[in-house]
C-alpha cells in the first residue's frame, strides 16, 4: 500500500471553528477547465465619478447627497436588509415553523473619496483610519440594547456581486447571534472550557511554528491559509495576543493590523495581476455584554479565483449537496501567496 502524501492523495480535513470538514483532492488540480470565465476588471477608473453613488458630494438613489468627506465617510444603508423598529408576535410552539422576528441597522462606509483606489492601493495612514471607524462603528452600534452583533465586512469585486467599484465596505448590527458566528462561538468556546486557552492562539503557535500556511506576519498579526482553507486562495489574519474585539487593539496593534491589511491584498492583487475580488469579514466576540473569553480576533477573507483573473470556483454540485472540496492544496496556496511581490503590481518600474 502507498504511504498517504498530502500533496498526492485526496483527504478530508476539519475545520475546528465550524465544525465542518472539507475534501482536499491536491491531485486534480491539474484538470482542463472550459467552463465560465469571468470579466477581468483591469479598466482604469476615474479618481471621481460623477455617476457613483458613493463619491464625495453626490446624490445616492434616494436623493440624499453624501457629505464633501475628505477620508472616510459612513451612512445608514439606504436599503437595509434590517430594520430597527421593534414588532409583537404571537407565540409559536412549532419546532418545524420556527420564526423570529428580527431587528438591526446596516451601514455603507466609504474607504476613501477616491473612487478608483482600492485596500491595497491605499496608505496604511489611510487604512489605520478605516480600522479606527470599524471600532467606533463597532462601539457605536454595539452600544445598543437591542444589538447583539455587529458583522463588519468587505464584498470586493462584481464576481463577488459587489454593486460599485467605489472603495467599501458594509456592517450589519442586529438582535441575534449569526448562523456562522453562533457555530464558531460554541466551537470556541468549547476548546475554551476543555483547555483553558484561546482556539485560534494554540493554532497559530503551531502555525508559526510549521511556517507552512504562513503567507505574512509582523509582530502583532499572521497571516495564514488555513489548514481547512475552503476556497482556492483563502485566508484569515489572526492576531498574536488573545484578545475579543478589534476595540482592544493597542495603538500599536491597529497599526500592526493596517499594515498586515495591505500587505495580504497587495498580494492578492499581485496573485493574477488584477484587483482581486473577495468577500473578507471580522469575527470577534458580540456585543452582548459578557466577557466571553473564548472569543479570538480574526478577519476571513474569502477570495473566489482559482487559476487566472477570469476562472472562479464555483461551490456547487458535491459542495451544495455534500461538502466543501478544493483541489489545490492548502500548502501550495500558501507558497504562491507568500511568494509574491508585496509593492503592487501597478506600482511596478519596468
Ligand atoms: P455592495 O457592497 O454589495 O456593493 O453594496 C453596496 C450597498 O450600498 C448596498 O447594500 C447600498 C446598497 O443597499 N446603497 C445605498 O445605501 N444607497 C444607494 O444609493 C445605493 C446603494
Amino acid at each position: 500500500m502507498q504511504q498517504f502524501d498530502n500533496n498526492e492523495h485526496p483527504h478530508r480535513r476539519y475545520n475546528p471553528l465550524t465544525g465542518e470538514w472539507v475534501l482536499v483532492s491536491p491531485h486534480r488540480s491539474k484538470r482542463p477547465w472550459q467552463g465560465q470565465k469571468e470579466a477581468a476588471s483591469n479598466t482604469a477608473l476615474p479618481a471621481y465619478d460623477p455617476e457613483c453613488y458613493l463619491c464625495a458630494g453626490n446624490i445616492r438613489s434616494n436623493g440624499v447627497r453624501n457629505d464633501e468627506y475628505t477620508d472616510i465617510f459612513v451612512f445608514n444603508n439606504d436599503f437595509p436588509s434590517l430594520l430597527t423598529d421593534e414588532v409583537s408576535t404571537q407565540e409559536n410552539s412549532s419546532s418545524l415553523f420556527q420564526l423570529k422576528p428580527e431587528r438591526g441597522i446596516n451601514k455603507v462606509i466609504c474607504f476613501s473619496p477616491r473612487h478608483d483606489l482600492t485596500i491595497p492601493e491605499m496608505e496604511i495612514s489611510a487604512l489605520v483610519k478605516v480600522v479606527e471607524t470599524w471600532k467606533e462603528q463597532y462601539t457605536e452600534l454595539g452600544s445598543k440594547d437591542f444589538i447583539n452583533h455587529v458583522q463588519i465586512f468587505e464584498n470586493k469585486g462584481s464576481v463577488m456581486g459587489c454593486s460599485n467599484p467605489h472603495p467599501h465596505g458594509q456592517i450589519w448590527a442586529q438582535s441575534s447571534l449569526p448562523t456562522l458566528v453562533e457555530k464558531t462561538q460554541a466551537n470556541l468556546l468549547d476548546y475554551y472550557e476543555k483547555n483553558g486557552k484561546s482556539l485560534l492562539a494554540d493554532y497559530l503557535a503551531e502555525e508559526l511554528t510549521k511556517k507552512e500556511r504562513i503567507v505574512v506576519e509582523n509582530e502583532h498579526f499572521a497571516v495564514v491559509v488555513p489548514f481547512w482553507a475552503t476556497w482556492p486562495y483563502e485566508t484569515m489574519i489572526i492576531s498574536k495576543r488573545h484578545f475579543g474585539a478589534i476595540t482592544e487593539m493597542t495603538a500599536e496593534e491597529t497599526l500592526a493590523f493596517a499594515e498586515i491589511l495591505k500587505r495580504i491584498t497587495v498580494k492578492y492583487d499581485n496573485l493574477f495581476e488584477t484587483s482581486f475580488p473577495y468577500s473578507s469579514g471580522i469575527h470577534q466576540k458580540p456585543t452582548d455584554g459578557k466577557p466571553h473569553h473564548e472569543w479570538h480576533f480574526h478577519m476571513h477573507f474569502y477570495p473566489p479565483l482559482l487559476r487566472s483573473a477570469s476562472v472562479k470556483k464555483f461551490m456547487v454540485g458535491y459542495e451544495m449537496m455534500a461538502e466543501a472540496q478544493r483541489d489545490i492544496s492548502p500548502e501550495k496556496s500558501a507558497e504562491i501567496l507568500r511568494n509574491l511581490p508585496e509593492i503592487h503590481y501597478k506600482q511596478k518600474t519596468i
